[in-house]
């Protein structure tokens, strides 16, 4: 009320001046600002939505050259007041695709087991990452480099089946977790 009071009065004594207020410059530069930041992020995320399950940004890691399985991970939001399971997954570069949970056994090994689906409760997420649950691409056909994408499906009991794209981030990157993970996947190849 005041802004637009004194806007006015500012417009009435000066009505040929293009000098804008700073109020007005200040807002301007963080709508910029805002506008840029909201550009970059929809560069480096991305995400799907399957009725109430909101898919954040799906990705695998680079893989290196003859490579016979790669990891995806992704987290998954359900909005709706029902739980629903991501009970399978495939990727344009698997033969196949399971579901995996790693662990640590009780002589401290890294360890991999499928998993019949991953809950994500009502109102809540379910984060697939680096160490724990994955989505384990088998039998890769072609390998894809960082800055990539491959295509791929998720699909949930109640959801169904989306269409989503992962995006292929650097090797062994970020977690620290990389030598373990290809360690354990040694035993996947055939
Ligand atoms: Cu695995």
């Amino acid at each position: 009320m005041s802004m637009t009071f004194r806007s006015a009065v500012r417009a009435a004594s000066h009505p040929f001046t293009r000098l804008r207020s700073l109020e007005e410059r200040v807002g301007i530069a963080f709508l910029a600002l805002a506008l840029l930041f909201a550009m970059s992020h929809a560069l480096l995320a991305h995400d799907f939505r399957a009725g109430d399950i909101q898919i954040d940004h799906p990705w695998s890691r680079a893989t290196p050259e003859g490579a016979r399985v790669a990891a995806g991970y992704v987290v998954l939001r359900n909005a709706g007041s029902e739980a629903d399971r991501l009970i399978a997954a495939t990727g344009e570069i698997a033969g196949r695709t399971e579901i995996h949970e790693m662990a640590v056994d009780d002589k401290g090994v890294m360890t991999m087991r499928p998993v019949g689906g991953v809950e994500i409760p009502a109102g809540g997420e379910a984060a697939l990452a680096p160490g724990g649950l994955h989505i384990m691409f088998l039998d890769l056909q072609d390998a894809r480099k960082e800055g990539e994408r491959f295509k791929g499906t998720l699909v949930f009991e109640r959801a169904g089946e989306i269409d989503v794209e992962f995006a292929v981030e650097a090797a062994g990157g970020g977690s620290g977790h990389g030598g373990g993970h290809s360690t354990g996947h040694s035993g996947h190849g055939g």
